[in-house]
């Protein structure tokens, strides 16, 4: 199945299309502009208000995926919000500084990457993987893999970053990964 990846994240459109190498899901591209679509306080209603956007857009099937970080010391965010966790002109270089600000000090730093994705058919219907990824935030950046939290982020189990880690082995232990696996098996299943 050929379906439209609705993202303008490039680092989330590489790792998709490798999690799903080899998938019954090949994955295209067509531009478009998304909008300000993620109204929703869910990643699953975000994910579904950028899937439908997209599908409206393009009349095929589309796969959106919504995830965030969420930090226990700051009570679960920046969660959905993380894109944005530094305001509207954030990028990642300003909501990491934001992050280790708020964390100065703090000895509690377990937190978790969390993905919804939604694959959206022209038929109304939908099919959802949810992933989660368990880690801690370390005191300064590592690495230059990866994308948006990830020199910060430390796999449970891991010493490295997940910017320090090879593109395969994030995607095998990921939020997206398993999240991108969970749709697959799905899709499968029917
Ligand atoms: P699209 O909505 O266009 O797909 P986005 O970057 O806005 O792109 P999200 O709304 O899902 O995507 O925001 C997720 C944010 O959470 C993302 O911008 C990163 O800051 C962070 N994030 C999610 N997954 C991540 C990962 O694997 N590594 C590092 N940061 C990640």
């Amino acid at each position: 199945m050929r379906v439209v990846l609705a993202t303008s994240n490039p680092g989330k459109l590489a790792e998709a299309r490798a999690i799903l190498a080899g998938s019954p899901i090949e994955i295209v591209t067509v531009p478009m502009w998304l909008g300000e679509v993620e109204t929703g306080t869910t990643y699953l209603e975000n994910a579904r208000l950028k899937a439908a956007n997209a599908l409206r857009f393009v009349g095929r099937p589309v796969l959106a995926e919504d995830a965030g970080l969420e930090v226990d010391a700051l009570h679960g965010a920046p969660g959905p919000r993380s894109a944005r966790f530094s305001g509207t002109a954030a990028t990642d270089a300003t909501n990491n500084a934001k992050l280790l600000r708020l964390l100065e000090g703090v000895a509690l730093r377990s937190a978790r990457y969390r993905a919804v994705a939604v694959l959206a058919l022209p038929n109304g219907e939908d099919f959802v993987g949810e992933g989660v990824f368990e880690g801690s935030i370390a005191t300064e950046p590592r690495g230059s893999g990866g994308f948006g939290y990830d020199p910060l982020f430390v796999p449970d189990g891991e010493r490295r970053s997940a910017a320090e880690m090879k593109p395969d082995e994030k995607n095998r232990i990921s939020h997206r990964g398993l999240a991108l696996r969970a749709l697959v098996a799905e899709i499968a299943d029917l």
